[in-house]
């Protein structure tokens, strides 16, 4: 941040809505080098800690309390680093311990508006390091004339109108699908599957917490003895899943899974993880997908799979999200690729999934988000030491 000559600090920003969510844009050389001063800055840019952020650029909702730092990267791979900022919202905290898959979709549009990748002809290709799960994204969005047109006729269940797609690739998950190398553990004394397919999702039939799965977000949000429940699973599988106390963190989520209602694979009501998602996380969708797929995990009783290849068509409160998953059984020697996908033969192999050369592992998600420039300017902050409560 710079100084005016009045005194008050000011920030080249550009808000964005990417996918399902809303955040602030920044380049890295616009922000503070050091964390504890950058997320005391976002925190004031965002209005936080404050449940109605009314200070400051923040929505009121962990969805729109979002920040994306990008900046050009070092790595041959990439063209841009991407580094995931969820900004409390009643909470002084700044976390960098999840991504984000919705603000994802803004990063090569982002990147493009602040010359740091050259518009392709007609299309442009952004390659993407994801910093907080050091996992690579490939976006491909329209650039006619060597600009980002935002139009186009792609909907995406959340977001009214038609936008132009982002199509999003994630080539490979780098973490284990299964963190606790099983695929179902008994948890505060409820099966579970524990997934990550790019964000670590607790997958839990919605019968067994004594909910349907179609309760509307807020009701589920007042439901006091579920809640209880939700925080009891997460903490433990927290710890199953190798992440530690996760108390005050916002991974991993948590999916109750119930039939489709609408033609799709399952519907969902994501934990986020205390506020129930008003649709799911695009990440979070991809852990579901991954995990409805693997033999003898929760899901599978509940959900409808399509055939083996085929888009998963995740319901959710708000409509659905289309995500394409592959999954591979990964043996050491064994050519890659040249494995049996999941749907075939897989069940004798995931009861063996102790060993971890014979865990699945996901080859390949794609999906299609749209994103938009809503806003691009100087934000203001909060003044440093200004009144808190
Ligand atoms: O899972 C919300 C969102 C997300 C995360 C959350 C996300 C993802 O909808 O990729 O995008 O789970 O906190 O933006």
């Amino acid at each position: 941040g710079t100084w005016s000559a009045a005194g008050s600090e000011e920030v080249r920003c550009m808000l964005m809505r990417g996918g399902t969510s809303k955040g602030a844009y920044f380049l890295a050389d616009d922000l503070p080098a050091e964390p504890a001063p950058r997320d005391d800055l976002l925190l004031r840019v965002m209005g936080s800690p404050d449940p109605r952020q009314i200070d400051g650029l923040g929505g009121a909702h962990p969805l729109t309390s979002k920040v994306a730092v990008v900046s050009a990267s070092t790595e041959p791979e990439a063209d841009v680093d991407y580094l995931f900022l969820q900004v409390g919202v009643d909470r002084r905290e700044v976390s960098d311990r999840q991504n984000c898959g919705n603000l994802l979709a803004g990063v090569g549009p982002f990147a493009v508006e602040r010359g740091l990748v050259a518009a392709g002809e007609g299309r442009t290709s952004v390659r993407i390091r994801m910093l907080n799960t050091g996992d690579l994204a490939i976006a491909s969005f329209p650039t006619p004339e060597g600009r980002v047109d935002y139009t186009g006729s792609a909907e995406i269940s959340g977001v009214p109108g038609a936008a132009a797609p982002v199509v999003i690739e994630f080539p490979q998950g780098g973490s284990p699908l299964l963190p606790t190398g099983r695929v179902r553990d008994l948890v505060a004394d409820v099966p579970v599957t524990c997934v990550d397919n790019g964000m670590p999702t607790v997958l839990i039939a919605a019968s067994s917490l004594g909910v349907t799965g179609y309760e509307t977000p807020t009701d589920l949000e007042a439901d006091q003895t579920l809640t209880e429940r939700l925080r009891e699973i997460r903490l433990e599988a927290g710890k199953l899943m190798g992440l530690g106390d996760v108390e005050g963190t916002t991974v991993p989520k948590l999916s109750l899974l119930a039939p489709p209602l609408d033609g799709g694979a399952v519907m969902t009501r994501t934990f986020i993880p205390v506020r129930c998602h008003t649709s799911i996380g695009v990440l979070g969708a991809a852990s579901v997908a991954a995990g409805l797929r693997i033999e003898g995990g929760v899901g599978r009783t509940v959900a409808r799979l399509p055939a083996h290849g085929d888009r998963v068509r995740i319901e959710h409160p708000t409509g659905f999200l289309d995500i394409e998953t592959t999954l591979a059984y990964d043996t050491p020697g064994a050519e890659p690729g040249a494995e049996p996908g999941i749907e075939q033969g897989a069940a004798t192999r995931a009861a063996s999934v102790a060993a971890p050369s014979a865990a699945p592992v996901a080859r390949r998600t794609a999906v299609v988000r749209t994103a938009r420039k809503i806003f691009d300017g100087t934000v203001f902050p909060r003044p440093a030491g200004a009144a808190q409560h």
